[in-house]
């Protein structure tokens, strides 16, 4: 029954709707080459291999005028100095925009476009995200020991695309330094397949 209304409920801090078409436990291994610090990852992928982070969602037919929406439920943790994280990607088609509401945890969400620009944005409970149309955008969580969750929106017609990232990085990283979060340059970025 596509074209009802409906309403549910987010328990928090567990993050979970009680009703979603879709459950997506991201392992760590499936973010090979994404987190700097390889010895790292190797050893956290040996002893155990953590899910990373969970997204919910509720999937809707993959036309314009429909709204995907869901929750993602990125877990407290770091690989080396840096933060968990999701995979991050654009949108395959790039002109399609997303909202971000922010239920509980704190953390960052790196944003960058494809003519280089970059920003930072911070996630706590009650802040509202826009992320514009361009912009590859992942959420990293920052926090001690909760989870960081998040309301997200966007058109049923976007799409994914991760391969991008998957090949030449986020411009910058998320670390722990001195206690805090800092954001520094990452030295895998790659220059995108075909730029001088
Ligand atoms: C979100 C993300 C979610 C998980 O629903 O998909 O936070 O991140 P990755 O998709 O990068 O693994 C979204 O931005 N959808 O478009
Ligand atoms: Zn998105």
């Amino acid at each position: 029954m596509y074209n009802r209304p409906y309403a549910f409920n987010v328990a928090l801090p567990q993050g979970r709707p009680d009703r979603f078409d879709r459950h997506v436990q991201r392992r760590l291994t499936e973010m090979t080459g994404q987190f700097l610090d390889q010895d790292a990852f190797e050893a956290m992928a040996a002893s155990g291999n953590p899910v990373i982070y969970e997204v919910y969602e509720l999937v809707r037919p993959q036309t314009a005028g429909e709204l995907n929406h869901g929750l993602s439920v990125v877990h407290a943790g770091k690989v080396g100095d840096e933060y968990f994280m999701t995979k991050g990607h654009f949108h395959a088609r790039l002109e399609r925009a997303e909202l971000y509401y922010c239920l509980w945890g704190e953390g960052l969400m790196v944003m960058e476009t494809p003519e280089g620009e970059w920003a930072v944005e911070e996630l706590r409970p009650g802040r509202v995200l826009y992320v514009p149309p361009r912009w590859a955008h992942r959420s990293v969580n920052t926090g001690k020991s909760e989870d960081l969750i998040t309301l997200f929106t966007y058109p049923a017609d976007a799409g994914h695309d991760y391969g991008t990232i998957e090949r030449q990085g986020f411009r910058k990283l998320i670390i722990e330094y001195t206690g805090q979060p800092i954001a520094v340059d990452n030295p895998r970025w790659r220059l995108p397949e075909g730029k001088p």
